[in-house]
């Protein structure tokens, strides 16, 4: 259950009005320890197949299923990716991406507002995910609540398009704290904006000192040599372990 937004994850709880603060909090703290045991299991398998998961967070229309796209055009010939869409409805994404040629998988989530844990495990169930590939989990739009929720990847990068101000890390904290990397998408409208991108970078550090920062542009493809580069990186660390 997602109670700060109220999404209805928890559907016999959340819409009982007398339900206590208390009782509310035991709730959270329940859902979120089965949502982590099942992450767990979920990191195990992928450190079992040596594949770099990855959950990519934005608010919605920042660019996630773009960079994607881009990300495997520009990389299919050296890593091997595949993806699992979450929307509320349709699959226009993961139809978006297998355009590319890789394999993608929809979880459409209806009122739910983020991705968890167990959504993950019976879409990879459903996968046949190559021994040291790369697992691109792409979320729900929602700048909230899929911060709390682990799915049991390696690294959350939050994605944050030039239009949507540079204050949002600090409006949205939990966000920007829970990810190790910030991605700043369609840098190629900067010059139609007032956005201060160094700003936005020390705002971004200020709730997360260790955040690794990224300027791309999925459209223009700007920036994207260093996003694979880390990926890249990244993918062969987990060959390693
Ligand atoms: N100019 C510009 N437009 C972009 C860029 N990246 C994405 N877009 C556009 O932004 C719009 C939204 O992109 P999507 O990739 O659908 O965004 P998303 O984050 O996947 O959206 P949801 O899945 O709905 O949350 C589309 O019209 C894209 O073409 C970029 O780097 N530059
Ligand atoms: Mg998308």
């Amino acid at each position: 259950m997602c109670t700060h937004c109220g999404c209805g994850h928890d559907h016999h709880h959340t819409h009982d009005m007398s339900v206590s603060n208390e009782r509310a909090i035991a709730i959270e703290e329940d859902i979120l320890g089965r949502n982590n045991a099942i992450a767990d299991e979920n990191r195990a398998y992928f450190r079992q197949k040596q594949i770099l998961a990855l959950n990519l967070v934005s608010s919605p229309g920042s660019g996630k299923t773009e960079l994607l796209t881009a990300t495997i055009l520009a990389a299919k010939a050296q890593l091997k990716m595949a993806v699992i869409e979450g929307d509320q409805q349709t699959s226009n994404d993961a139809d978006r991406i297998r355009v590319t040629g890789a394999p993608a998988y929809q979880i459409n989530t209806g009122k739910g507002c983020h991705l968890d844990a167990s959504m993950v495990r019976t879409a990879l169930q459903e996968m046949t995910l190559d021994n040291g590939s790369i697992l691109f989990i792409e979320n729900v739009g929602n700048l909230v609540c899929p911060a709390e929720f682990d799915l049991g990847e390696a690294h959350k990068v939050a994605i944050l398009s030039v239009t949507e101000g540079e204050d949002k890390p600090l409006k949205y904290p939990d966000m920007f704290r829970a990810a190790d990397v910030m991605i700043i998408n369609k840098i190629d409208l900067l010059p139609y904006l007032r956005f201060d991108i160094d700003r936005c970078e020390a705002y971004a550090r200020q709730v997360n000192p260790s955040i690794r920062i990224l300027r791309t542009s999925a459209t223009s493809g700007e920036g994207m040599d260093a996003w694979v580069k880390w990926l890249t990186v990244e993918s062969a660390l987990c060959n390693l372990e």
